[in-house]
């Protein structure tokens, strides 16, 4: 039988995540030992553990038919690969960043800097777009200390808390782009592939609808059912069910993590009682 293979991140900030996710997909990958590939045990799955860099180009060349990286990797590899899917993990911004102690006047402050960067080819084309001249100085890594060492004027990197930069006497100067974890595929997938990558992609997303969504479900007196189905928006509308007591109602609806204690709040001032809210873990719309 056919196998689909996935190229993962084989140890950095995606790898854990991205074999979490795997799981929550319901597929089983035992890697104790981080070998270079393994096979899911339930699902038609091979699995790469390589590093991001070289993903983009595995999966142009069909060494691997998928694979997960940050989308900056992606955008600066510039690969012939197709972006299937954003997987809402790996949250960082692109920035350029400069010496605290410098005034900062707007991009064109850039103008005839050295700017030291491992995305050379995301950078080049942003001041190519803003007509800036720039000196792009690449490095492979420690991008951060290359202000302090006196080898450029200014960087361009990866942020996510900004802590990196205090600690490099640093301030962000501009966000240029943001970046998350995402999901490449090769151009030219077989059927056979193409079927499994389908019934991965629908666990996937079912996965990233249930996140951070809550089941809510509460009693009311049916007076008081319209207030609150205005406050819960629920998928399509909120399951209203009626109670042994007949002037009292059940309504089920699913509402985001985020709101949660607020909805909470004015539902119990509209006159909700024993409310219960549950975690989802999937949810397929
Ligand atoms: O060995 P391999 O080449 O596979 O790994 P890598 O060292 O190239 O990448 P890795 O594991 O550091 O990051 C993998 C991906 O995670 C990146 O390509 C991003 O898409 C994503 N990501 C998310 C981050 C960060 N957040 C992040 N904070 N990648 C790197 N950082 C670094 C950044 O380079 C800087 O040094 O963390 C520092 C900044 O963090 P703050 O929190 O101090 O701002
Ligand atoms: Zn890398």
């Amino acid at each position: 039988m056919e196998k689909i293979k996935i190229a993962i991140q084989k140890s950095g900030r995606l790898s854990e995540k991205s074999l979490d996710l795997l799981s929550e997909c319901g597929i089983n990958v035992s890697n104790g030992n981080r070998r270079l590939k393994t096979e899911a045990r339930n699902f038609p799955l091979e699995i790469l553990f390589l590093r991001d860099d070289d993903i983009p180009q595995y999966v142009e060349q069909g060494v691997a038919d998928i694979g997960i990286l940050g989308q900056n990797e992606m955008w600066e590899k510039e690969k012939d690969v197709t972006e299937i899917e954003r997987l809402g993990f790996g949250s960082c911004r692109l920035s350029l960043a400069i010496p605290k102690d410098e005034v900062y006047t707007g991009l064109a402050y850039f103008g005839g800097k050295r700017i030291a960067t491992s995305y050379p080819r995301i950078l080049k084309k942003f001041f190519r777009e803003k007509e800036i001249d720039v000196k792009i100085e690449e490095l492979g890594g420690s991008v951060e200390i290359a202000t302090g060492i006196g080898l450029a004027d200014a960087i361009f990197d990866i942020v996510s808390t900004g802590s990196t930069l205090i600690m490099n006497g640093l301030k962000e100067a501009e966000a240029i782009v943001k970046s998350e974890a995402t999901l490449i595929g090769n151009k030219n997938l077989s059927a056979a592939k193409t079927e499994l990558l389908e019934r991965l992609l629908f666990r996937i997303k079912a996965y990233k609808n249930g996140r951070g969504k809550k089941y809510v479900l509460l009693n009311a007196p049916n007076e008081v059912i319209p207030d609150i189905v205005r406050l819960l928006p629920g998928m399509r509308s909120p399951s209203i069910l009626p109670l042994a007591d007949g002037r009292w109602s059940s309504i089920h609806s699913v509402i985001n993590g985020d709101d949660f204690w607020e909805i909470i709040d004015e539902l119990k001032h509209a006159g909700a009682e024993g409310i219960l809210v549950i975690p989802i873990e999937k949810m397929i719309l």
